[in-house]
């Protein structure tokens, strides 16, 4: 047994079965050894973005974590946006990167780069693994690394001698440690602060799915005070008989008119609200001046217990009902398409627990709002301000539920990021409908140059903002990558496409055009 195949066996045997990949010649004995264990699901990406960003997806449906296996330093750098993505929705990623052995490395070869630096900056936990004797006991650290604090980057250098040489046998993972808690006397002083006039409680992480959830909802009918989460989460249950939660918006004004009574934000798996970007003149903070904020448990402490502990802490009984919402379906829109009815329509015939990846950037504005009283459905976002995590995290999300239908909403500039994406979902046939807003642009940067204060927009900007002349063909680019794919410019289209593609199981693609 060489150090490769003890990695491949750890792997297994502490319940990693999933990895995402995309190898190179380092990786061979890797990929060899991946070959001789049938039982681990090994998918193809076309690009390391797409497989780190299938690695997020995956963790936040499951709840557990995949693998992705990365191609030295430069393989690694591709990955890196997406894996800070991962890193802020608080998802769970072992990477497997190869690297040249160790003999090699003092020469410049082509593809040596500065592992350290570019694995360092984005991963909780990094090791070298120093000889093949060693590897199957690093994984199993990896392991537990990634399955640590709710879920965290691990990466594991593989330098290629360690692959090859010999080794003795798989290793086992600890489980991880137990999460933090806040004190009991913290508790009952956040219990305190939720009574009086003028709280928020802003939830995030495991407080935005089930009961969590529904304890936040039961303390904000106790108490009276704001449920709120952030503008962007990982995943949360929405839909009818969810409990109703604000969700903070992205522009610093209406954010800060959001919080203008807050005297106290309590912060349950969540960080304090901040504003996505500075801008001159304009706060950074937006909570009101003298507004106590209580930074009880953050997303990597035990969120479910120190919402269950708040609620006992309350006398949180079955008699304080959580304000839900009701199932609501719109009338179908018919016409001229506007983005008011895309959402209608999705909201109509959205399948039950379906999973929506959304990043519509501008769009969404429009389209999600009708969901809320659609059937009951996740929503996953992207958490780290970095685009290009839809179709690779709705990937990923596919592979984690194969019997639930995943709908992919991404803006027409984000979809070119990774838009290789789709052709792992036409290999592997996952169940998505990707709806691609195409308003030929990015638009939201028109926007955010008048945010800063820019009111001509000349020729320049206006080249860096359109993704026009030429004209992206969405339907070519989806049947080139194997998706069947329709363009919609009117609702009647639109709504026959849905209809096909949510009867259909595999990938399809909706070109939306927008008006
Ligand atoms: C990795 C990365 N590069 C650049 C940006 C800056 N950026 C933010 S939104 C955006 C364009 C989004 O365009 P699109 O997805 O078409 O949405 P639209 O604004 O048109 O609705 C860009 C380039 C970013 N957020 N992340
Ligand atoms: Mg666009």
């Amino acid at each position: 047994m060489n150090g490769a195949e003890t990695l491949v066996k750890t792997l297994l045997a502490n319940g990693v079965d999933t990895c995402f990949a995309n190898p190179g010649t380092s990786e061979m004995h890797f990929v060899a050894a991946l070959d001789s264990h049938p039982e681990m699901n090994c998918m193809l990406c076309l690009f390391e973005g797409g497989t780190s960003g299938a690695a997020d997806g995956y963790a936040r449906m499951k709840g557990d974590i995949a693998a992705t296996l990365l191609h030295l330093a430069p393989g690694f750098g591709n990955a890196y946006a997406n894996l800070h993505n991962a890193r802020k929705a608080g998802s769970g990623v072992l990477n497997i990167v190869g690297e040249h052995a160790e003999r090699h490395l003092r020469y410049e070869s082509p593809l040596k780069g500065d592992i350290a630096g570019v694995t360092g900056s984005v991963s909780h936990w990094t090791r070298v693994s120093p000889d093949s004797l060693s590897v199957a006991a690093d994984g199993a650290a990896a392991i537990r690394a990634a399955r640590s604090k709710n879920g965290q980057i691990a990466t594991l250098v593989l330098p290629a001698n360690t692959a090859w040489d010999p080794a003795e046998g798989p290793a086992n993972s600890l489980p991880p440690p137990p999460l933090e808690r806040p004190s009991p006397l913290a508790i009952e002083a956040a219990a305190a602060t939720l009574s009086e006039p003028g709280a928020f409680l802003m939830i995030g992480g495991a407080a935005l799915v089930g009961e969590a959830r529904q304890l936040a909802g039961q303390i904000a009918a106790k108490t009276s005070c704001r449920l709120v989460s952030d503008t962007f989460f990982a995943r949360a249950e929405k839909g009818a008989g969810t409990p109703v939660f604000e969700q903070l918006v992205y522009l610093v004004e209406p954010k800060m008119a959001q919080l203008k009574d807050a005297r106290s934000i309590t912060l349950v798996g969540t960080n304090r609200p901040v504003a996505f970007f500075a801008y001159p003149g304009k706060p950074s903070l937006p909570e009101p001046a003298g507004c106590k904020i209580d930074p009880l448990c953050n997303a990597s402490m035990d969120v479910a217990w120190t919402i269950r502990a708040l609620a006992d802490a309350l006398d949180v009984t079955d008699a304080d009902v959580a304000k839900t919402f009701s199932l609501d379906l719109p009338g179908l829109p018919t016409g001229a398409l506007t983005l008011e009815k895309v959402g209608a329509a999705l909201a109509a015939f959205l399948p039950e627990n379906a999973i929506v990846m959304n990043e519509s950037v501008t769009s969404g504005s429009s389209v999600i709002p009708p969901l809320a009283t659609a059937h009951p459905h996740d929503l996953l976002t992207g958490t780290g301000g970095s685009i290009g995590i839809c179709l690779p995290c709705a990937t990923g999300a596919a592979v984690a539920c194969p019997d639930r239908k995943v709908v992919a909403l991404t803006g027409d500039g984000s979809a070119m990021y990774t838009l290789q994406s789709l052709w792992t979902m036409a290999r592997e046939q996952l169940d998505i409908t990707a709806l691609v807003f195409a308003n030929r642009g990015y638009q939201i940067l028109r926007d955010e140059l008048t945010n800063v204060g820019v009111t001509q927009i000349g020729r320049n900007a206006t080249r860096m903002f359109d993704v026009a002349n030429p004209e992206l063909d969405w339907v070519s680019l989806a049947r080139g990558h194997g998706v069947p794919a329709t363009r919609a410019d009117d609702m009647d289209v639109l709504i026959k496409a849905l209809t096909e593609s949510f009867a259909s199981d595999g990938p399809s693609l909706i070109e939306v055009v927008c008006p």
